[in-house]
């Protein structure tokens, strides 16, 4: 057999996180033999990490799913026939149609992971043609907060702007060096610093960066309302916030002034365990730099207060003047494309925002997504109304969602249950059908759609999957075929990617030979027209408070868990550089780099409970109780803990779904309290005690 010639490919890298960094793929023989970052890529110039490194390897490795399943023996055993496709999504289709004909089109949910794709979008206009308002997220602890916050406070979700130079960048409990979160890869932030650019860094552990930066604020963990309101206040008292602006374009600032006067930078200190003198260094470094900007990270919504932290710092970005100026908190503009609400249909569920389950709760305005909390509680009590069956895609969420012992329960008790994944996940394992997917690289795609950064990427497929993988986007398309009027769908999926970008006048096949497509720079908007908000400005007071039942102005209303004398140690999390969340453990390369789930932890509370390093510990909340490896680091504080979330064993028994509450951390969490805006519940600050194992 002869060998083709080497074929050199540029796309842009996907699902092993939000995906961003331009790639160029060495293909032979319909294999990828070599990747790199490329040099042009327009986030990441020629930037790649250890996982962009090794993505191709999902493709060819021996547990890839390669088949659709049927469940042959209890659900959950492990047992499973081949069947063929026409057959799996013909099961699929009965099961979801006879659900919606007992109890109706919302009893059927439909759930989507962190926004990988254009898969992500399609979901959810199956979900709207379908007829269900219920599409299942974890925006409650992703991005949701900080967007829906954003929009209320200014008309717009304030993004961190890496395309232009900023004096002094706060990365907010962001670990961009490792999670290069929502695709602002870290080598624009490297670049900026080498030209003198400042850094501060708030979070509790001593991140890589903070070797660069001029101060590190180590932060009780579940505090970050406290420390944004303690920040406001030095800007107010002390009198070095941007008059003009505040005057022109701010509402309720007089309340917002008397209301910091409870948090001064003793009491902040207090709550924080950032000293006092540290805060107002901060604070008036951040006031003085123009412009400044606030890479905001995970933890600000990982509490039940997410709505006052994001609220807090919103308004701390508008009092000092760096809403919406190059270089500071911008709104980014869309390219002209098609817009997401024409994309997912939502014309067809005008009363979404009355449907969905979250509603019941009275949620923030806006959310359009369901809580994961608020999801298995109509599953298991039916409350507000029975959901019966589900639909997954690019999710795990017996990893993924606080308190997984109720996840389990939650997808055991579904009359149906289908997951599509690349592999046999513990969700996966709970399914009646599962599908195999093909991967990014083996399929046409468009990353970045409808995330707020004001950019799209080329995603062209590399290589063809094997035989009986299909792209998420063709199941979806197919499935809809099957259940829906299949007239709202094209012959072939392709033809949806076209639709979306026919407003920039591109077939997909230029699209692709541009790379990208980004909106216009385009900053204080508001001078012509005034922030979208109803008065017009940016509302440090809420005007539309009483209206939703919302804070009219944020406050820290307490540590997000009450603190408990058997549970004398607090624990937070960092996302790992090696996996995304739950997935890639069995990808060799990555394991190696990182074998075990690491928990950080002091010296000195290492040896007052008798743990060495690498030792196994076990790590208990008042919900449950995992074991994790100790790494022994004087990079934390002695009173915290930083475990890893996401952890399960691929490589262990499916009938046990590989071991998924050994490691877990959300086997720590809990939905007992939840943040009312968002349905939030904590993942960080957690009150815990350890021991040996
Ligand atoms: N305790 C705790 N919980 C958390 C977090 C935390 O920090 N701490 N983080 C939260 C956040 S921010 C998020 S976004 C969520 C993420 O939660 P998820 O999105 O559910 O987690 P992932 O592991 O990214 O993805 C799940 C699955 O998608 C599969 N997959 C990959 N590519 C594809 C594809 O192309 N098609 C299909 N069908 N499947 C694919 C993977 O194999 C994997 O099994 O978790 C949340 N949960
Ligand atoms: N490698 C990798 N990259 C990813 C992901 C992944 O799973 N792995 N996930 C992707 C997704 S969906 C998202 S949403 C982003 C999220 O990316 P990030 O926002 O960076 O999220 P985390 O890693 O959860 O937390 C960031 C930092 O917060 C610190 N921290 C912990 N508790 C607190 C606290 O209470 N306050 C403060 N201020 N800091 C605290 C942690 O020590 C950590 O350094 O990353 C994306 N990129
Ligand atoms: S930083 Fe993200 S986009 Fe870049 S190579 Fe790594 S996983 Fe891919
Ligand atoms: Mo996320």
């Amino acid at each position: 057999m002869t060998t083709s010639d080497v074929k050199w490919v540029k796309t842009h890298c996907a699902r092993m996180d939000h995906g961003g960094c331009g790639l160029l793929v060495a293909v032979q023989d319909n294999k990828i033999v070599q990747v790199k970052g490329d040099p042009e890529g327009f986030l990441n110039k020629g930037y790649i990490c250890p996982k962009g490194a090794v993505s191709p390897d999902r493709l060819t490795h021996p547990d890839r799913l390669q088949h659709p399943l049927r469940r042959v023996g209890e659900k959950g055993a492990g047992k499973w026939e081949q069947i063929s496709w026409p057959e799996a999504l013909g099961i699929i289709a009965d099961n979801l149609k006879e659900i919606r004909k007992k109890h109706g089109a919302r009893a059927v949910a439909f759930g989507v992971g962190m926004p990988k794709g254009l898969d992500h979008f399609f979901q959810i206009r199956l979900a709207n043609i379908f007829g269900s308002p219920n599409v299942i997220a974890s925006q409650d602890v992703c991005h949701a907060p900080r967007e829906i916050t954003g929009l209320h406070t200014c008309g717009f979700y304030p993004v961190v702007d890496f395309h232009q130079p900023s004096k002094l960048v706060i990365l907010w409990g962001s670990n961009i060096t490792s999670t290069n979160e929502e695709g602002e890869i870290c080598s624009r932030l490297l670049e900026q610093l080498k030209t003198g650019t400042e850094l501060i860094v708030i979070d509790p552990r001593r991140i890589d960066l903070v070797k660069q930066s001029k101060q590190w604020l180590r932060i009780r963990p579940g505090t970050d309302a406290a420390l944004a309101l303690g920040f406001i206040h030095v800007i107010i008292k002390e009198g070095l916030y941007d008059r003009e602006f505040v005057e022109k374009w701010t509402e309720g600032f007089a309340e917002l002034a008397a209301h910091i006067e409870d948090y001064p930078p003793e009491k902040v200190e207090e709550i924080t365990w950032v000293p006092a003198e540290q805060i107002r260094l901060a604070a008036r470094a951040y006031a003085a730099a123009k412009p400044a900007v606030i890479h905001w990270g995970n933890p600000i919504e990982h509490s039940i207060h997410t709505f006052d932290a994001t609220r807090a710092l919103v308004c701390l970005m508008a009092i000092t003047g760096n809403l919406d100026v190059s270089g500071g908190n911008v709104e980014a503009h869309d390219p002209k494309i098609m817009g997401l609400g024409s994309f997912v249909r939502a014309d067809l569920v005008p009363d979404k925002r009355k449907e969905l389950i979250s509603a019941h709760y009275k949620i923030i305005p806006r959310l359009m997504t369901v809580a994961p909390a608020y999801f298995r509680r109509a599953v298991l009590e039916g409350v507000p109304y029975p959901v019966r069956g589900a639909y997954m895609m690019c999710s795990n969420p017996m990893l993924a969602y606080a308190d997984s012992r109720l996840t389990h329960k939650a997808l055991m008790s579904l009359d149906f249950l289908a997951v599509a994944d690349l592999f046999m996940t513990p969700t996966a394992a709970l399914a009646d059908i599962v599908l195999p997917v093909a991967s990014h690289f083996e399929c046409d795609d468009i990353g970045h759609y409808g995330l707020g950064h004001g950019y799209i990427l080329a995603r062209p497929k590399v290589v063809e999957p094997p035989e009986e993988c299909w792209p998420d986007k063709k199941i979806i398309t197919e499935l809809g075929k099957l259940m829906t009027p299949p007239e709202l769908w094209p012959e072939d999926y392709h033809q949806l990617l076209e639709d979306l970008l026919k407003p920039a006048g591109l077939t997909y096949a230029q699209f692709v030979e541009k790379g990208y497509l980004k909106g216009p720079d385009r900053f204080r908007s508001y001078m012509e027209k005034g922030f979208k908000t109803p008065t017009g400005k940016v509302e440090l007071k809420l005007s539309m408070a009483e209206k939703f039942s919302l804070k009219p102005l944020p406050t820290f209303d307490g540590y997000p868990e009450p603190e408990d004398p058997l549970f004398p140690l607090l624990l937070t999390s960092a996302k790992s550089r090696y996996y995304l969340h739950s997935s890639y453990r069995w990808l060799g390369k990555l394991r190696k780099l990182r074998p075990h789930p690491r928990l950080d932890i002091h010296p000195e509370t290492a040896a007052k409970c008798g743990i060495a390093d690498k030792d196994n510990i076990i790590i208990e909340t008042p919900y449950g109780k995992i074991t994790q490896q100790a790494h022994l680091t004087d990079g934390i504080d002695p009173r915290v803990l930083c475990g890893v979330p996401g952890w399960w064993f691929p490589e262990g028994n499916p009938e046990t779904q590989f071991d998924w509450d050994k490691a877990n951390f959300n086997m720590l969490t809990s939905v007992g309290r939840l943040g009312r805006e968002y349905g939030t519940p904590n993942l960080k600050g957690l009150p815990c005690r350890i021991s040996k194992a």
